[in-house]
């Protein structure tokens, strides 16, 4: 009889020692409330404000011109289905996909002609631009759609998201409409990466539901819940890396290489095989920050927005007038013998809000010393020296 009070006891310290390490650890580095900012090269940075609430960005290899998926901020707190918004009656109605010229700083949105785009409306978020092989001035465009379903409240629906697909030539102000995917398996698609024949893709799904509670426990408690897809538009999709943290941004990279970031730290390294399933080769470790959209450079080094105070993003999407700051870090492999490290994490930029704003996408061009930032909620895409 006595020794239970001190078992029920040790159960008790047991079960909430556990629940530190399970729920309040992950919490507490997601939101990054324990971390300060330190800022880092955002002195000298000019701003580019035709680009405002730019979730993604893609430069395409060997150009002058950057292409982004765009929406209006005032927007983001109601129809934001990754983020749980789901009001579609302030939809945002002029989403579009932008091009920036490098050389000129030309902002272009990009004209789509189709009753099945003026229809159904696009609301854009990840999103991949491939050159053809057969034709290289043709170029593919990959977007995520979240769709406002045809009926039904979207609240208790979720939203009908499906990947479009578009062709342009590079530098044109408009694009052609060429197909839609919709599949069960597009569940809560977030990021692309396309293939160069205009019928293929991978895509992430951010979570495992499209609503309800188990949504929100799945990302701050960083279970492996999340998936990576392949589609191919006549032959359906498939789930190609399952049991993944909070997958989110999704780039190529070298030798049939595919990174996957993750909002519960890291980013995955897989191989593609033959059947485009791909096989986890290794975990390029962040430090426990969650990691958003990743972009290749030139030299494979790997790029990703990463956001110190995770929580202020999420404040941000509710209300524009509060500041998330934002930093950007490369990932590559190191190439120092006298370190046993096999990855070398460097923090290029960091601020707290004013000049990038919770940045979702960082694109570094090498040859031109310059560091581009985009975000969902940026008034203002920002570009700075480095
Ligand atoms: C959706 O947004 C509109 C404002 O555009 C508001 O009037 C309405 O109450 C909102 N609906 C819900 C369910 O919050
Ligand atoms: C890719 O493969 C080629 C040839 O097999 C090799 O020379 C090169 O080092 C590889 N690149 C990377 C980044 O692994
Ligand atoms: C493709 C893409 O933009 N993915 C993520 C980028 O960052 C935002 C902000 O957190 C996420 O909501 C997107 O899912």
């Amino acid at each position: 009889m006595g020794a239970s009070f001190p078992v029920v006891l040790v159960v008790l310290v047991a079960v909430l020692g556990s629940l530190y390490q399970l729920v309040l650890t992950p919490v507490l580095t997601i939101s990054g409330v324990l971390r300060q900012v330190d800022p880092l090269n955002n002195e000298g940075c000019r701003f580019v404000p035709e680009l405002e609430g730019c979730e993604k960005m893609v430069h395409l290899p060997q150009s002058n011109l950057l292409y982004l998926a765009c929406s209006r901020i005032a927007s983001r707190p109601y129809w934001m289905p990754p983020s749980g918004h789901l009001n579609a009656s302030s939809k945002a109605l002029d989403d579009h996909i932008a091009m920036y010229n490098l050389d000129t700083g030309k902002v272009t949105r990009l004209a789509i002609e189709s009753d099945y785009i003026a229809r159904r409306g696009l609301q854009v978020h990840g999103m991949d631009v491939v050159a053809s092989t057969s034709d290289p001035t043709r170029l593919f465009v990959y977007a995520v759609n979240h769709r406002e379903p045809l009926t039904g409240d979207p609240a208790l629906t979720g939203a009908d998201s499906a990947i479009e697909v578009f062709s342009t030539t590079a530098g044109s102000s408009s694009m052609e409409y060429i197909s839609t995917v919709e599949d069960s398996l597009i569940l809560t698609p977030n990021d692309i990466a396309g293939f160069p024949d205009g019928k293929s893709f991978y895509f992430t799904n951010d979570h495992s539901v499209k609503l309800g509670m188990y949504r929100k426990l799945e990302t701050f408690m960083g279970l492996a819940s999340t998936n990576v897809g392949y589609c191919h538009v006549d032959h359906g999709c498939k789930v190609v890396a399952r049991n993944i943290r909070g997958a989110n941004g999704i780039a190529k990279g070298r030798n049939e290489t595919v990174f996957v970031a993750s909002l519960g730290g890291g980013i995955y390294v897989m191989n593609q095989q033959a059947d485009h399933t791909l096989s986890h080769r290794d975990t390029i470790p962040s430090g426990g920050l969650p990691i958003d959209n990743i972009s290749v450079d030139q030299d494979g080094a790997v790029w990703a927005a990463m956001f110190p105070r995770g929580i202020e993003i999420v404040k941000r999407f509710a209300d524009m007038s509060k500041d998330a700051a934002s930093s950007a870090w490369r990932f590559s492999k190191n190439v120092d013998w006298s370190s046993n490290q096999k990855y070398v994490a460097e923090r290029f930029f960091e601020d707290a809000g004013p000049i990038a704003q919770g940045t979702t996408t960082v694109v570094h061009l090498p040859e031109r010393r310059e560091l581009y930032l985009t975000s969902a909620v940026a008034t203002h895409m920002t570009i700075c020296k480095i």
